[in-house]
């Protein structure tokens, strides 16, 4: 790892040990996606057969999935227990408010999902996330059905975005997510209502979701080079 980034990957491990300390035994923990929460995962293997807490985890993508599994945290799914107690997930922009942009690992319905569910929210990620206004200099993923693809950048233009269809790395074309749909990822500049810009964007047919998360998320854990800033919600 080039040592200019070695203190975030350090902010992001702090971040994530905060966040799992509030785990408790027999809790149900939904398992947000990305590089901070493979932390959270890692902690949560160690702590449950360091402590036998008796968690169970559910993934909101196959990365937590599949992490799940090779650290040992059993798996449950929302049918089960649908109301987990925690869900630790990152996140992509956050501000003042823990209002976020998620999405850029494509997992944002299933997160936005279980977060929802979940009696509490808890985000993870470093400094580098945090942001005075949502959409600066960031794009908005959206999940959409392939066939509403035209209607959907269309849109996304009159309303004065810039639509960009995700293109997969190491695969022709664009990138399919863990629901089979398509990821558009939509640049509209500062976002001053983001509230009514998920409502607008959620009332075109084929839109399945947005990584806006508006008063979904309690606290955040931001790791900083040498502490972990705590953030709750003003409800
Ligand atoms: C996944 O779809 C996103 O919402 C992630 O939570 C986000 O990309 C955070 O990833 P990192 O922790 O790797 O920055």
């Amino acid at each position: 790892m080039c040592e200019k980034n070695a203190w975030r990957e350090e902010a992001k491990k702090k971040a994530a040990s905060s966040a799992v300390k509030e785990v408790k035994k027999n809790f149900v923990v939904g398992l947000g996606s990305g590089s901070t929460v493979a932390y959270v995962i890692r902690d949560l293997g160690r702590r449950n057969s360091k402590e036998d807490l008796q968690i169970s985890g559910i993934p909101t993508s196959h990365q937590a999935l599949l992490l799940a599994v090779e650290n040992r945290v059993p798996l449950t799914t929302l049918n089960e227990n649908p109301k987990p107690d925690l869900m630790i997930d990152g996140a992509d922009q956050i501000d003042k408010r823990i209002n976020l942009i998620k999405g850029m690992g494509g997992a944002l319905t299933r997160e936005k999902i279980v977060a929802y569910a979940s009696n509490k929210v808890i985000i993870v990620a470093d400094e580098t996330k945090l942001v005075e206004k949502l959409g600066v200099n960031h794009p908005l993923p959206i999940e959409l059905l392939p066939i509403a693809l035209p209607l959907v950048t269309l849109r996304i233009r009159e309303m004065g975005g810039i639509p960009v269809l995700r293109e997969a790395k190491q695969k022709v074309g664009p990138v399919v997510t863990d629901n089979n749909n398509f990821i558009v990822d939509a640049h509209f500049g500062a976002i001053d209502t983001p509230r009514e810009l998920n409502l607008t964007l959620k009332e075109i047919p084929g839109v399945i979701e947005t990584g806006l998360f508006i008063e979904i998320a309690d606290t955040a854990y931001i790791g900083k080079p040498n502490t972990v800033q705590e953030i709750n919600r003003k409800r």
